[in-house]
């Protein structure tokens, strides 16, 4: 089954996606998300302008053997450029093995380990009481688990929180947005906020945090001690990770559980993480580590070592992503939970998809394939737009991780 044609969509419906649409002799096409927020241009010209042209007259069942070809062919290894370019083949090769066998992806990876996929939501809010509220309306929408942000007293803006309830997105056109950060104020204020969570909502629903990166390793050791009367389910990304070894000191001081790996982008990032059993959840993405065919190596090591998976999914995970990670954590054994961040309106009319939501969990459907496909007459309505995640300074002008 040669491949004949493969193309980059560059849309922005709502904020900015990279898709690559993969054709075969027969007429199938399958769909594999590319965006990597921020350098999304860099991807596009990766696949179009090197990866593309190899992709022309491969056989696209051959899914194993095309991954290796571009790894190992660039010579150059990994990086998320290159890993997000190679994760979009691999992801539109698995849409067109499940249309061309008439099964749901899932299905090829062992079928399904569960009936549904526990997924968890974004609440945050300027102040205690709005962040309260907010929470509430997600346990209204039946979630099980909700990951909560807060705005901090005396510091102007915080990761996390967003413009309305339901969305948060921050990535903004023109130059990137700056923030101050005062790591002391955070600390301070974080075990206050869980502390009023548990009292309204009790001990059943899972509540999560993400420190984005902000902390020393015996701060991170420091909150994450100072949370362990409200049980987390996880505690993410609480030091900027490049330093493995930094978890140990972590561990060594708290039982909160640790979630890493949302901007790792292969197993060689997670190895050590994970064989010194530092982290409890692991983050990777199908769009951002390698695919399907990587992802799951990541996840069989992880089994190994008792860590769970836990996908990144916010809005810059497009909507062929989300339905490839769900076909991923409806199959994988150690499933942790799925993140779900709600895709703007726009986003889901351009991109329709036959994944569900309901009370809390959610599934990846039984469509051939994926199950999801883009309106390339709509999309092309929404063109790119330049956008910047923030950068964030120290009180005192330093750079600081965002
Ligand atoms: O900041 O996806 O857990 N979710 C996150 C996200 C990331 C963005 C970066 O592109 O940390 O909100
Ligand atoms: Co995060």
């Amino acid at each position: 089954m040669k491949i004949t044609d493969a193309k980059v969509i560059v849309c922005s419906p709502g904020r900015n996606f990279v898709t690559l649409k993969v054709t075969t002799e027969d007429g199938l096409y399958g769909l594999g998300d590319a965006t990597l927020n921020g350098r999304e241009l860099a991807v596009a010209s990766y696949l179009a302008d090197h990866v593309i042209p190899l992709l022309i007259g491969r056989d696209a069942r051959r899914v194993e053997d095309t991954w290796q070809y571009l790894y190992k062919g660039a010579y150059w290894r990994r990086g998320p450029v290159t890993m997000t370019a190679i994760s979009a083949v691999d992801t539109a090769l698995w849409d067109i093995k499940g249309k061309s066998l008439n099964v749901p992806v899932y299905q090829l990876l062992g079928g399904a380990s569960r009936d549904a996929v526990m997924v968890y939501g974004h609440a945050s809010g300027a102040d205690i009481e709005s962040t309260l509220h907010a929470v509430a309306e997600y346990l209204r929408l039946g979630y099980k688990a909700v990951r909560v942000q807060s705005g901090v007293p005396g510091m102007a803006t915080v990761y996390g929180v967003g413009r309305g309830d339901f969305y948060y997105e921050p990535a903004e056109p023109g130059r990137p947005p700056e923030c101050l950060w005062s790591s002391e104020a955070y600390l301070n204020f974080v075990p206050h906020l869980f502390e009023r969570l548990r009292k309204e909502f009790g001990s059943a629903v899972h509540l999560l945090h993400d420190v984005h990166h902000r902390l020393t390793p015996i701060e991170a050791a420091r909150l994450g001690k100072s949370l362990e009367p409200y049980h987390l389910f996880w505690l993410e990304d609480p030091v900027p990770a490049e330093l493995q070894e930094s978890f140990r000191l972590i561990r060594q001081h708290t039982t909160t559980p640790l979630a890493v790996g949302e901007v790792f982008n292969s197993v060689y990032d997670c190895q050590q993480l994970i064989q010194e059993q530092l982290i409890d959840y692991i983050r990777t993405t199908v769009v951002h580590a390698g695919g399907i065919s990587h992802l799951r190596k990541i996840a069989s090591l992880a089994e190994l070592y008792h860590v769970r998976t836990g996908c990144h999914g916010a809005t810059d995970m497009s909507p062929v992503c989300i339905a490839a990670a769900l076909h991923f954590d409806l199959s994988v054994h150690n499933f942790g939970i799925q993140e779900y961040m709600r895709h703007s309106a726009e986003t889901e009319r351009v991109f329709s998809h036959a994944y569900t939501f309901s009370d809390g969990m959610m599934h990846p459907g039984d469509a051939p394939g994926l199950g999801v496909d883009i309106d390339e007459g709509l999309a092309a309505q929404y063109p790119y737009r330049r956008a910047y995640l923030p950068v964030n300074r120290r009180l005192d002008g330093t750079i600081h991780s965002w």
